[in-house]
């Protein structure tokens, strides 16, 4: 390297015998007279740089308006019974109903009287007279009342007892369940009664009969005296 050096020194320096003249006919302030050069035309726009980096988040905004109403929405399940509530004041009472077509069915009464002496023993008493026998339950030609309604049965009679004593009974399906015996007294009106509540069945009998001989027959009636003989259901039977 300084060989290389040292090479170059020798061809820059100048020789001894060359005489120099170079000095004498340039001035030193050789660039003085140049004029300066015209300014060149602006070069062309570069390529556009690469994006620049993102920038930091911005501050949150304001809340926005309600949305609109969305569709309803299907029906929920049933929730648990709640508890029973106090009891409520009573209501007002409500008409008073039809008549029910029992109250017609389970009807049945008599009442009826002797309209002459008995004179015949042995046989059913036939009261002639009738004061009620709306359901025809009470026989006046052979002088038997006719169970139609199974039920409690009230039975009554009140006999006039004239010239002759009374002995009667009276009968349940040919068998007599209740006495009355009265002694006639001269020259006087008896009375004789008697009355008895009866279960009866669809088609029993009852009825008044002179009880024992003929001889007991004073039951009397005339136009101021009556005797009677009554009979109605006090309930029916519910079976
Ligand atoms: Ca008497």
């Amino acid at each position: 390297m300084l060989l290389l050096q040292a090479v170059l020194l020798l061809l820059v320096l100048p020789s001894p015998g060359e005489v120099t003249t170079t000095e004498e006919t340039l001035p030193k302030e050789g660039c003085a007279g140049w004029m300066a050069g015209i300014p060149g035309h602006p070069g062309h726009n570069g390529t556009p740089g690469r994006d620049g980096r993102d920038g930091t988040p911005g501050e949150k905004g304001e809340k926005g308006d309600p949305g609109l109403v969305g569709p309803k929405g299907d029906a929920g399940e049933t929730g648990v019974p709640g508890v029973e509530g106090p009891r409520g004041f009573p209501g007002i009472p409500g008409r008073k109903g039809e008549p029910g077509e029992s109250s017609y069915v389970y009807r049945s009464a008599f009442s009826v009287g002797l309209e002459t002496r008995v004179t015949v023993p042995n046989v059913p008493i036939r009261f002639t007279k009738i004061f009620y026998n709306q359901q025809n339950h009470y026989d006046g030609s052979t002088g038997k009342f006719h169970c139609n309604i199974p039920g409690l049965y009230y039975f009554s009679y009140h006999i006039t007892v004239y010239l002759k004593d009374v002995k009667v009974s009276l009968y349940k399906k040919d068998k007599a369940v209740l006495f009355t015996y009265d002694q006639y007294q001269d020259k006087n009106l008896d009375q004789a009664s008697g009355s008895v509540l009866l279960y009866l069945e669809k088609g029993d009998q009852v009825w008044l009969q002179v009880y024992g001989d003929g001889d007991h027959n004073g039951l009397y009636a005339d136009n101021v005296n009556d005797s009677t003989f009554t009979g109605f259901l006090l309930y029916h039977d519910t079976n």
